[in-house]
């Protein structure tokens, strides 16, 4: 166990280290507070809900491992959430969809409404979440040849169309029970494994369908749609039809958000470049944070440096009011919970060490030309005492410091996980 008197002692001595370079760690702590993240329930059951859990997941996106105590029913996902959100420092919000409805009658997903989703929003009261919405385009038989909602059939599209318009409603109930806005953000898996003939086709009644769908005018402190692109998927390797410049254009004509999900592009490629360009032109960002190992794998996200860029990027050009932070990956080597637990933290932990630096006078040596100084102050930041400031934003906030949480976790897999079959 970590002592709380080394802690204080320890934070004691960094706040003084950052007040000399002009950083308030008091300021920080109470600015990072304020963040919130959106969990994705997903990560705590290999992405199987509760509508068709023996359908074999499709999409072009996979989950591998077989970590005991995988989540099967609504109570079993929402007790593992809720142990998560307890080693988690702050107030967040929990990503649903379509998927995770909770019904006892036998529901399509065209089908599924806000009444399916009553549960979640009891849930999410007691718990003190907001809910964000994903509408579900995959895993299911009417996905046909990897098309969706940009399908060459009519009546392939118009089910899809149903699921995204159901799924606005749902997002709707959402905002109105929580008082708070819901994203709902759109990804579909359409595609072509080799080369098409036609690329303009697919884009075209992808377009028409997601305007039928977004036609319906909701109030935006409700609920606001997200646009997801992606570069490929497996299975789908030569063309996409939601690729990151038709959403990118998308997002900005029909004023909506623009999903960037850290694990959908070249592997060289920064994210965090985008936010800036995007941002001046349109409404805000919804932010899929993963990580890639090689490709689009989902791993857990850990404090790398493409999360320590995207974190900077927010939080020195000031955007982190117009980005939702949401995380999405999803690993069943390792126990599902502590992974929820370790992606959310690295996430904080990223967004702290942007905090803590003295970024109007960084800010300033750069109008000056004067980059010596950028460099060397940055590089030396590095080594500034930014654990003890994690620690006592985890002290303030009730939740265990430094691995004292796995602990807890351990005692979970005794007491619940390993006791499922
Ligand atoms: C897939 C997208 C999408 C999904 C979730 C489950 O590549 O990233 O966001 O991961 O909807
Ligand atoms: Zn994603």
């Amino acid at each position: 166990m970590v002592k709380a008197e080394n802690i204080e002692k320890a934070y004691k001595i960094a706040k003084e280290r950052y007040a000399e370079i002009g950083v308030d760690t008091d300021k920080v702590i109470a600015q990072l507070k304020k963040v919130k993240l959106s969990m994705h329930c997903w990560q705590g059951d290999d992405i199987h809900g509760f509508l068709n859990p023996d359908q074999e997941l499709t999409g072009g996106i996979g989950v591998s491992g077989d970590f005991p105590g995988i989540a099967h029913t609504p109570d079993e996902l929402t007790a593992d959430l809720h142990k998560a959100l307890t080693l988690i420092p702050g107030q967040h919000k929990v990503q649903l969809h379509t998927l995770y409805a909770v019904t006892d009658q036998k529901k399509d997903f065209n089908e599924i409404g806000p009444e399916d989703f009553k549960y979640w929003v009891d849930w999410a009261k007691k718990e003190g979440v907001g809910l964000d919405m994903n509408p579900t385009f995959f895993s299911h038989p009417k996905v046909k040849h990897n098309f969706t909602l940009a399908s060459p059939e009519k009546q392939i599209r118009d089910y899809w169309i149903e699921v995204g318009k159901k799924s606005r409603e749902i997002a709707n109930y959402f905002g109105k029970e929580l008082g708070q806005q819901s994203v709902n953000n759109f990804w579909i898996p359409d595609g072509f494994k080799d080369n098409p003939i036609d690329k303009q086709g697919p884009r075209d009644r992808l377009i028409a369908s997601l305007d039928e769908i977004f036609a319906k005018k909701y109030e935006e402190k409700n609920t606001i749609e997200a646009v997801e692109g992606k570069l490929f998927g497996t299975g789908i390797e030569s063309y996409t039809v939601g690729s990151h410049l038709f959403y990118n254009n998308y997002a900005i004509s029909r004023n909506k958000l623009w999903t960037i999900d850290a694990g959908h592009w070249h592997p060289t490629e920064d994210v965090s470049d985008k936010f800036s360009a995007f941002l001046p032109f349109g409404k805000g960002l919804m932010l899929h944070v993963s990580r890639p190992v090689r490709w689009d794998s989902d791993h857990v996200v850990i404090m790398d440096d493409a999360l320590i860029r995207i974190a900077r990027s927010l939080v020195r050009d000031n955007q982190l009011e117009r980005t939702n932070i949401g995380l999405d990956f999803f690993d069943a080597t390792i126990d599902r919970v502590a992974a929820w637990v370790i992606g959310a933290r690295a996430t904080q932990k990223a967004l702290l060490q942007a905090m803590l630096a003295p970024i109007d006078q960084l800010k300033k040596a750069e109008l000056n030309y004067d980059f010596t100084t950028r460099l060397a102050v940055t590089e030396e930041l590095k080594s500034y005492p930014f654990g003890a400031v994690w620690d006592e934003f985890c002290l303030e906030n009730e939740t265990p410091v430094g691995a004292d949480w796995l602990e807890d976790i351990h005692q979970y897999e005794k007491d619940v996980l390993f006791k499922r079959n």
